[in-house]
């Protein structure tokens, strides 16, 4: 499953509908309900489950895609894939060790795999003999000794569950076609049978569950979706996510494998992201992302008001993979030194981010995360506050020297970065926190570009950044549009290019500036991700002037799009 297709399904599944909870909840009782989890920042996720045992091989053949889909993706049997538990015996788990990696690491609470699309349990269900206790030689319930292990060093335990699709059981719901006549049911049977008693189960019989993390929502019924959401009243303080479906929008939105270019706001949003590329163990997986791009990611989302949710695939000896645990030691050091940067600070002020690093937010302190250290020594911080004083969290023997001017604050920083990664300044303010942004404005050799980051979306699409690079998606709704204003001061006629993506079948739009028109169709390019440049055509604008332009979907034929950037050239 492409996640950006997922993406697409995710926004399907969550938008409109009421939340519940929101009607019977002041905003004084939610705000106490957050507390930890605004103030945590930091999480563990962990996809540990049977798909650890083919560990992303099948009858001698490597499966594509992310490890736990392997059942789906190799489109194995039910009965060969039920065999692995014969052979799942995490003797080497130990529920202790798996909490001080995430507590050294860190992180302030565990999201772990009770029951995932594959059907199979990781606690002793009485719902179904498909679990690690009874089915396998383990005997034993990981998620009870994790629950008494998190209680112990006094981190937050959530479990995710997979309330719709369940590969291993009859009538569970699939993404895609069935290919096992024994998956054959009826949904509502398999909600009424499985999922809801499960539910029960974990919420239950493990102490406080802080997070319930839904996930790939798909067709229950109104009807048993409201009992599946009901369940929860058994942890009366839990956090949702937006992925149970039937309207519930949750507590969190959850962007996934991406950071929302200027997050959700006026949502609580959590980005889940692998450290390699897949959430369940693939034995030969090893594109572990760099401690620099998780801690630089941790910080970025940090900027911009949300959680980071980082995942751990452990073995099917019950090990989480040494690249992991080395990662993740590296963020927790670097966390000792600037956790006061991160741990329960809001977003700055600034819809566009320096380009030397993010910033972030205390009462009474403002902390700028310096990825790219100045060479001369200056940092021009395009923000006006009152600064009473500086100092870097790594040294607090260097004093620095911080001015003001209508540009905003500049800050003197001598001598070396002391850290390569991010060195954080930590100024004491006082006073009002206002951002200064310029207009986008035409760029000296005429062009101008027009970044999805600072156009003005209204609550969709929604602005996400994969690998760094910027771009609008979750466009389920014709009637949204992106607007930007820009100055021109060097009049003419400009060629509109923009790079677009749709997948499943073309679709259009229509560009609209100084009066002109311009009919786009958006090439079907196979995936989200994959943008392909589209001349759009040309426009005069013939003043030095401001302008607006807007992109505007046609309705009839719409498919979801994602858009990157707009960019005019001046045309000979
Ligand atoms: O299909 C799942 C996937 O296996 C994984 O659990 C991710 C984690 O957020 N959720 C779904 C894809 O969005």
């Amino acid at each position: 499953m492409k996640t950006w297709t997922m993406a697409v399904l995710l926004a399907v599944a969550v938008a409109g509908g009421a939340v519940v909870r929101a009607a019977e909840e002041t905003a004084g009782q939610r705000q106490a309900r957050m507390k930890w989890w605004h103030e945590a920042k930091f999480g563990m996720f962990i996809h540990w489950g049977l798909y650890a045992v083919p560990a992303g091989t099948w009858q001698g053949q490597q499966i594509g895609g992310i490890g736990e889909w392997i059942m789906n993706t190799g489109k194995i049997p039910s009965a060969d894939y039920a065999g692995f538990a014969a052979q799942f015996n995490p003797v080497k788990f130990n529920a202790g060790e798996w909490v001080r990696i995430a507590k050294d690491a860190g992180m302030k609470y565990i999201v772990i795999t009770s029951k995932h699309h594959d059907g199979f349990a990781m606690f002793h269900s009485q719902a179904s003999p498909y679990n690690i206790y009874d089915a396998t030689p383990f005997k034993r319930d990981p998620l009870k000794e994790l629950a008494a292990a998190c209680r112990k060093e006094h981190i937050k335990l959530g479990f995710y569950y997979s309330q719709f699709q369940d590969w291993g059981h009859p009538g569970g719901g699939i993404y895609g076609e069935r290919w096992d006549q024994a998956q054959e049911g009826d949904l509502s049977g398999y909600v009424n049978k499985i999922a809801i008693p499960q539910v029960k189960e974990i919420l239950s019989n493990y102490g406080p569950v802080a997070v319930l993390w839904w996930d790939t929502p798909g067709n229950i019924s109104k009807e048993d979706v409201d009992k599946l959401h009901d369940l929860m009243k058994l942890q009366p303080q839990i956090i949702s996510n937006n992925r149970l479906g039937g309207g519930y929008a949750g507590d969190t939105e959850t962007p996934e494998q991406s950071i929302p270019a200027s997050g959700y706001p006026g949502r609580d949003w959590e980005t889940c992201m692998t450290i390699n590329d897949t959430w369940g163990y693939k034995s030969y997986d090893n594109n572990f992302k760099s401690t620099e791009t998780l801690l630089r990611n941790l910080v970025d989302i940090a900027s911009k008001g949300g959680n980071y949710l980082l995942n751990v695939g452990p073995t099917a000896e019950g090990v989480i993979p040494q690249p992991e645990v080395d990662r993740l030691k590296e963020i927790g050091a670097w966390l000792a030194v600037n956790g006061a940067a991160i741990y329960g600070a809001t977003a700055g002020p600034l819809k566009k981010a320096p380009a030397w690093g993010r910033i972030t937010c205390q009462p009474g302190k403002l902390y700028l995360h310096v990825f790219n250290w100045p060479a001369d020594g200056v940092l021009n911080v395009p923000m006006q506050v009152q600064v009473k004083q500086g100092r870097l969290l790594a040294d607090h023997s260097r004093k620095l020297e911080v001015t003001g001017g209508e540009d905003g604050l500049t800050v003197h920083l001598a001598g070396n970065a002391p850290d390569q990664i991010c060195s954080v300044v930590e100024l004491n303010v006082a006073g009002e926190l206002t951002g200064i942004e310029k207009p986008l404005a035409q760029n000296a050799d005429g062009t101008v570009t027009l970044p999805v980051a600072e156009a003005k979306t209204g609550n969709e699409p929604q602005v996400e950044s994969k690998e760094g690079q910027d771009n609008l998606g979750f466009w389920m709704n014709p009637s949204a549009t992106v607007r930007w204003t820009f100055k021109v001061n060097q009049p003419g006629k400009f060629t509109v290019r923009a790079p677009l993506a749709t997948v499943g079948a073309t679709s259009r739009v229509v560009i609209e500036v100084a009066g002109q028109s311009l009919d786009v169709t958006v090439p079907q390019t196979g995936d989200y991700g994959k943008f392909q440049v589209v001349e759009c055509g040309t426009v005069t604008l013939d003043k030095a002037q401001p302008y607006e332009l807007i992109v505007k979907p046609v309705a009839d034929g719409w498919a979801p799009i994602n858009l990157r950037a707009v960019t005019l050239q001046p045309a000979p």
